[in-house]
């Protein structure tokens, strides 16, 4: 017998996992959530039928949106992550001695109590002193918080179900009011290679440049996500993502990663002509 995990990445084009075993199969409030097995990847996340992480090539995602804003930032003490119950980006923020204080906002607890039972690789930190959940639709949390963060990750699932209104300009805005004068945002931006895709990409570009002085994207190479190509967005008050950026600051601090390095931090910013024309087409 062969059991295969599919995700439909277009209408013509279907991306599959040989799974060993299903480890895990629950229903929440708000979205369908599964755990597999398999020889290739790992274990591996999926909530409502979308690939959202594997042991495998998790590092990759979580570094980027993690370390890139924090290496601009020269002292970021306060964060506030939204999304991210599986705890991939809790963990390496708490390898940052400057952090004192970190809220998690996710709106799914299932999804933590799952992490935490058969996701040990990511759902590792969650016991950090520094680290609040709060169980609560990251959209209304924030409309509360104003001048009160340096970094804002947005760790979301696709522009579409639960996740929608984190990609709002409303959200943006409220993003933009709840960091300090010189705080940064990161989030998930989506792939550049798929037409719908690309659309989505676009759209979310277009809201975060009208909120924010200084909006970047970089790009990171995950093999599990539609067409292995992905973008995240780099959009702050005060820095900007190379020129501020000082690598022997962030190479001191010792923290080890498998894919991010400071050569590498600059590099992701380079983008193909294909993406920048599609970012400068809705700029
Ligand atoms: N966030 C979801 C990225 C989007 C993946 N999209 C897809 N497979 N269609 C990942 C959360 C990891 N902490």
């Amino acid at each position: 017998m062969e059991l295969w995990f599919t995700e439909k990445h277009t209408p013509e084009v279907k991306f599959s996992i040989k799974v060993d075993r299903q480890l895990y199969s629950g229903r929440s409030e708000f979205q369908r959530i599964d755990i597999f097995d398999s020889k290739e990847f790992g274990r591996f996340l999926t909530l409502d039928g979308y690939m959202m992480l594997t042991e495998k090539d998790e590092f990759i995602y979580h570094e980027m949106i993690t370390h890139v804003p924090m290496a601009v930032h020269p002292n970021p003490k306060n964060i506030l992550v939204i999304g991210a119950g599986d705890g991939g980006v809790i963990r390496e923020l708490t390898n940052y001695n400057s952090v004192e204080n970190i809220d998690l906002v996710e709106i799914d607890e299932l999804v933590v109590e799952v992490s935490k039972k058969y996701l040990p690789v990511t759902a590792c930190r969650f016991d950090d002193k520094r680290l609040n959940i709060f169980y609560e639709d990251g959209v209304k949390f924030i409309r509360r918080c104003e001048n009160k963060y340096d970094v804002i990750i947005v760790d979301s699932t696709d522009p579409f179900g639960v996740g929608e209104g984190l990609f709002t300009k409303e959200f943006y805005g409220s993003c933009y009011n709840a960091l300090h004068d010189d705080g940064i945002m990161v989030n998930q931006h989506e792939s550049p290679f798929y037409d719908e895709d690309a659309i989505a990409m676009q759209r979310t570009h277009k809201r975060i440049t009208s909120s924010f002085p200084i909006s970047k994207v970089y790009q990171a190479h995950i093999p599990t996500y539609p067409s292995g190509h992905w973008l995240f967005g780099f959009a702050s008050k005060k820095y900007h993502p190379i020129h501020d950026l000082n690598p022997s600051a962030w190479n001191l601090l010792g923290i080890k990663t498998r894919y991010y390095n400071t050569r590498l931090h600059a590099g992701a910013f380079a983008l193909p002509n294909y993406v920048e024309e599609l970012l400068k087409d809705v700029e």
